[in-house]
């Protein structure tokens, strides 16, 4: 029988980072990755299917996706189909309550409510595993959207083992992320093409060597709730994996990949000397210009007051968040 499923999920944050990929077909990452769901940004999606839609048809925050994302959720949708051996087309609508571009990776989210939504649209009841691993063959990070809270994302050797897991649950500690958004502008080049060209770095051989020690350090930091070794390990970690990008061979056009721009350096530069200072907040840095910043609850409205002096200028805005859940249903009829 066929269901009409809503479900959402969060967008999640990695203070370890997936840069690289060993099989992009199957986005099998070169690297083990942490991160954490972040609970003020959510995709909400509703799949249903029906044997009278000639082809799936996919809404994307109210309108008529792109081909280029309908090509995509399609091929997502293949997957559902053939775990279910069915074939019948679906419509998919999804919609995002956070900007596109924002320096928050929707995919990650996008993919994993899709993942949930469809599979349960077809009677198929999938384990927090098996949809960690649907999730990821549509979009790396999104398998860390399906778990809880902060989760660990095994790196494996095949489809079957590579996949996320939970490492501590959202309420085991009260920390604020706030993304600081500089540009909504969508970036010059996109994750896919920087995790494609993460080896040819002359230093990705010396990042590899070094991650299972750093992500040991991030997660034991976290466990243990010690916010200024936490903090360093995630910055430190961020801004490896931007040596990376910066010294990737991308041809003749440009020496490098950069996604920071000058405001991104401007705050980087404000945190180190607000730790100077006595208030300890750390940063992490995606694929783009944005900057997230780390604090435990009790200095957020420190740190509120700083920004509310700084962001005018900068002409940004900020959205803060704290760790969240993962993937979930919210109706099926
Ligand atoms: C991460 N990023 O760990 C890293 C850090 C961005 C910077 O994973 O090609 O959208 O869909 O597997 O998951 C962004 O890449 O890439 C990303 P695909 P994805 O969050």
């Amino acid at each position: 029988m066929n269901r009409i499923v809503t479900a959402a999920a969060h967008p999640n944050l990695a203070v370890v980072k997936y840069w690289g990929k060993a099989d992009p077909r199957l986005n099998i990452p070169t690297n083990s990755s942490l991160s954490v769901n972040l609970g003020s940004a959510r995709t909400t999606t509703t799949v249903s299917f029906s044997p009278d839609l000639e082809q799936d048809v996919v809404r994307l925050n109210g309108a008529a996706a792109d081909d280029r994302t309908a090509e995509r959720v399609a091929r997502h949708l293949d997957r559902v189909r053939r775990l279910a051996g069915r074939t019948e087309r679906a419509l998919v609508d999804s919609t995002n309550d956070f900007p596109a571009a924002a320096g928050i990776a929707s995919s990650a989210s996008a993919f994993a409510a899709l993942s949930l939504a469809a599979s349960r649209a077809l009677g198929l009841r999938l384990s927090e595993r098996e949809l960690s691993i649907l999730a990821r063959q549509g979009s790396g990070s999104a398998c860390r959207s399906i778990p809880d809270g902060f989760v660990r994302w095994e790196a494996g050797q095949d489809d079957a083992s590579s996949y996320a897991y939970q490492v501590a649950p959202p309420e085991h500690w009260d920390l604020r992320i706030t993304t600081v958004i500089f540009s909504d502008q969508p970036k010059e080049v996109s994750s896919s093409d920087g995790h494609a060209l993460a080896q040819t770095s002359p230093f990705f051989g010396a990042r590899l060597a070094g991650l299972p020690r750093t992500l040991e350090t991030v997660q034991a930091a976290l466990l243990a709730r010690d916010f200024p070794r936490f903090g360093l390990a995630l910055e430190r970690e961020a801004v490896n994996m931007h040596a990376i990008a910066m010294t990737a061979d991308v041809g003749a056009a440009a020496s490098g990949l950069y996604y920071w721009q000058a405001t991104t350096m401007q705050l980087i530069q404000q945190v180190q000397a607000w730790r100077r200072a006595g208030l300890p907040v750390y940063f992490t840095i995606d694929a783009g210009p944005n900057v997230h910043l780390f604090c435990e609850a009790a200095q957020q409205a420190a740190l509120e007051a700083e920004l509310a002096r700084l962001l005018p200028d900068m002409r940004a805005r900020a959205i803060v968040s704290a760790p969240a859940r993962g993937a979930w249903v919210m109706s099926e009829a």
